[in-house]
């Protein structure tokens, strides 16, 4: 079947389902990634088929609602679910320990949100009024702050300053109406907690769509943290950090943005940690959209590759998906495209001195046995390597473990890919249309398989 043929079935498919089941399954799809841009660029152009047909002559009710909006999809985190009580998006949001696999070989013991860390999504539309059904399980006191967000002072969440902090096992509810758009976050007003996690996307979806319409949506969450060897509770007041992640997850672990060739891409990056993070585009210009204000007016738009994101803020980019092929999205500090080696010493024997490739080879092999890393060196060392003073820097150290972080979106990348992946780093990769329509029948068979073995546990 040729890709257009399928998509027009796709297509068929989807607005068969009609207009309400179109709207609200695209509003709770668990996958965002999942849904086809072709669907999702109608529905934030509103082409959508309306119940009554589209004969244009006939007296169409005006709609004065607002558009029908895009999902942010984050990779690697949920959504927070909600439900409608009246005309009320009721969220139910639970601050609590979480034990967060960071690597293939690193759980930490973060704290976060409904058992993730960092929080899930909570995705709304400007002009929506939105209860949040807070839940302490810490062991301490807590309060949520809206950030970037103009609500009543008793809704700022300022432990002591706008209402007295939530004690463990109380409830706490906030409400308010959201007359912003923009890319906003949850976190905890304390700066400790701040560190173990304690962050979480807030966005809202314009009233009126944003032009141009972007076809994907993606967030992106910077953190850092300091955590010592054979450790998992993050050092939370160090001022240096080993361990960097994109949403809760180190390089190579983090899940690839797909993209369809020809689409137009958004992503939005916030940061809550103690640095600011220059996070480069390969292979691609971008214009900066937006900040955490909100929408940013197209005449302030300018080409760039590289945006930094300060600590407290959100940058907002767009870019056209012209070129195929896997696009390195990663910060520029040296430091921060690195993962800590220190956790795979642990119980190693370590010569120092007059060691040999193959030598050194076999110290390495420790703890990589429990995990699918491999250590072959796939980038070749010179015979004198070792009387080089400097050596060695990089690719000694490379370390390929595609078997480990294996999952759809990483199908079709070439051999040893994850070797060069480490820290704050992950990919866009920008499919043609039969690539890409294969890669979401790939994701959605996933996720189905999931929820059947999920059905079947429950
Ligand atoms: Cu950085």
């Amino acid at each position: 079947m040729s890709g257009n043929r399928r998509r027009f079935f796709q297509d068929a498919a989807f607005f068969s389902a009609g207009f309400f089941g179109l709207t609200e399954a695209s509003r709770s799809n668990p996958n965002p990634q999942a849904s086809d841009p072709k669907t999702a660029r109608a529905i934030e152009q509103g082409r959508h088929h309306s119940p009554y047909g589209d004969h244009k002559k006939k007296e169409a009710p005006v709609s004065t609602g607002p558009d029908p909006y895009l999902r942010m999809a984050t990779p690697d985190l949920p959504d927070l679910p909600h439900e409608m009580v009246g005309a009320i998006k009721v969220f139910n949001l639970i601050a609590e320990p979480v034990k967060r696999k960071i690597a293939p070989f690193k759980t930490i013991d973060s704290w976060g949100y409904n058992g993730s860390c960092p929080g899930p999504t909570i995705q709304v539309q400007q002009g929506e009024r939105v209860r949040i059904i807070f839940e302490n399980r810490l062991p301490e006191s807590t309060s949520i702050h809206w950030h970037g967000l103009e609500v009543p002072i008793e809704q700022d969440g300022v432990p002591w300053i706008s209402q007295k902090p939530i004690a463990p096992g109380e409830k706490y509810t906030y409400e308010f109406t959201v007359h912003q758009e923009g890319t906003f976050f949850y976190h905890s007003h304390g700066a400790m907690q701040e560190m173990m996690g304690m962050i979480g996307f807030f966005v809202a979806h314009p009233e009126r769509s944003y032009k141009p319409h972007a076809d994907h949506d993606f967030g992106v969450i910077l953190q850092e943290w300091a955590i010592l060897p054979n450790n998992t509770v993050p050092n939370t007041s160090a001022m240096e950090y080993n361990w960097l992640t994109f949403n809760g997850v180190s390089a190579p672990a983090i899940t690839p943005m797909i993209a369809r060739l020809g689409s137009r891409v958004r992503l939005r990056i916030i940061n809550m940690g103690m640095d600011h993070h220059p996070i480069h585009l390969h292979g691609n210009q971008f214009v900066l959209t937006g900040t955490e204000g909100g929408r940013a007016p197209e005449s302030t738009w300018y080409p760039m590759n590289t945006v930094l994101v300060g600590v407290a803020q959100a940058r907002v980019v767009e870019f056209d998906a012209k070129y195929p092929g896997s696009w390195m999205v990663h910060c520029h500090l040296p430091h921060h495209m690195m993962n800590n080696m220190m956790d795979l010493l642990r119980d190693r024997a370590i010569e120092t001195a007059n060691t040999t490739d193959a030598k050194a080879l076999s110290q390495m092999e420790t703890l990589a046995k429990s995990v699918p890393f491999e250590h072959v060196h796939h980038s070749p060392i010179a015979e004198n390597a070792n009387s080089v003073p400097g050596f060695p820097q990089d690719a000694f150290m490379e370390m390929g473990m595609d078997d480990a972080v294996e999952k759809p979106e990483t199908h079709g990348l070439p051999p040893n890919w994850s070797a060069g992946m480490m820290g704050m780093m992950t990919l866009v990769r920008v499919l043609p249309d039969k690539e890409y329509d294969e890669m979401m029948h790939r994701i959605k068979n996933l996720s189905t398989l999931e929820q059947k073995e999920h059905h079947h546990e429950s």
